[in-house]
């Protein structure tokens, strides 16, 4: 019910009357105001006078499960936000273990504890990166799955484009703008020989920072940075699900094939000269192309390699 009202305010131009917030929702002008009173808790801004109603002020820098809720077009999308965590991604997996739904979103506007793959961190400061683990049950094989990954980042490329951000994609799992990463998505699975029982998508964005740690200063860059303004997370983060919700049923039926000429066109290593760092060694070739699974495929002097996994410098 607060999520309803939460939307009806923030749809609205001026002021919502009470009268009609209750007729609408089919619920007495107390319940309203009793409502109102708890988003009040919550830390929305909502001003009342007398005879107009009520009226949400537009912080822009919100982020709670109801700033994200209300804003999200599709349906089906439940959202549990944290103010602190070590890591959306491990809260994600354990609420998967017990049997959450697919479309169960864990959201934080602080991560301590943060990671990338094979266990680097990820960096998530208070107030201003967008962090988020998205739970996915799919019809599809295990094998079949890694490349929700490029097929992922095709769909967040999209979305940061819309918003009129130069991004590139970066194999395997990298964004890009201005050649510095502004986010990073980390898939992780739980799957048997022939079932998967489920997939975490998790999406780290360079939303509002103004300053990154020593260590990523030189590589990380941050939406705000690239526009000169601040921007609303809860906002970016609701257009980022609706657009995953509406697209990725295309990945279950039909794979990376829909996405790939996509990825082909936004990726910064196809064509390139790269190096790619696996875990015991570096190695030298040019990126050709990506096959439907999301190996790379790699030309050297010896002949064409597939990569399924490494770090690529260009
Ligand atoms: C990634 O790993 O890029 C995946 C990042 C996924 C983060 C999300 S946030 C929500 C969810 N919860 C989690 O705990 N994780 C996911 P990788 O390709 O391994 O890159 C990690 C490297 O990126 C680090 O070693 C740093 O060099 C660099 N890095 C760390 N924080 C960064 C940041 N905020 N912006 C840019 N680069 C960063």
């Amino acid at each position: 019910m607060k999520g309803e009202i939460l939307k009806m305010l923030s749809r609205a131009e001026g002021y919502t009357s009470g009268e009609h917030i209750s007729e609408q929702l089919g619920i007495s002008r107390t319940g309203v105001w009793k409502h109102i009173q708890s988003l009040r808790e919550e830390g929305y801004t909502i001003v009342s006078v007398r005879k107009k109603g009520y009226r949400l002020e537009h912080s822009g820098t919100g982020f709670s499960a109801h700033a994200v809720s209300s804003k999200l077009r599709t349906e089906g999308i439940h959202i549990e936000h944290h103010e602190k965590i070590p890591s959306t991604q491990t809260r994600a997996q354990r609420l998967a273990q017990g049997g959450a739904r697919g479309w169960t979103v864990v959201t934080a506007d602080e991560q301590t504890g943060g990671r990338g793959r094979r266990g680097r961190p990820w960096s998530t400061k208070k107030g201003t990166a967008l962090a988020a683990s998205i739970i996915l049950r799919l019809d599809k094989l295990p094998q079949e799955a890694a490349a929700i990954t490029p097929t992922a980042a095709v769909i967040i490329n999209d979305v940061l484009q819309r918003y009129g951000v130069d991004t590139r994609i970066k194999w395997p799992n990298d964004i890009l703008a201005e050649g510095r990463k502004v986010c990073g998505i980390l898939t992780e699975m739980h799957a048997e020989m022939d079932e998967l029982h489920y997939l975490i998508i998790g999406i780290g964005v360079n939303v509002n920072e103004t300053d990154f740690p020593e260590e990523i200063k030189p590589t990380a860059v941050s939406l705000r940075h690239l526009t000169g303004q601040e921007w609303d997370r809860s906002a970016l983060l609701a257009a980022l699900l609706d657009e995953l919700k509406k697209r990725l049923p295309e990945f279950e039926e039909n794979g990376f094939t829909p996405f790939r000429e996509d990825w082909l066109r936004y990726s910064t290593v196809i064509n390139k000269e790269i190096t790619i760092h696996q875990r015991h060694q570096s190695w030298k070739g040019r990126a050709v192309d990506i096959r439907e699974d999301g190996r790379l495929i790699v030309e050297t002097e010896t002949g064409q390699k597939e990569v399924i996994s490494g770090d690529i410098s260009i």
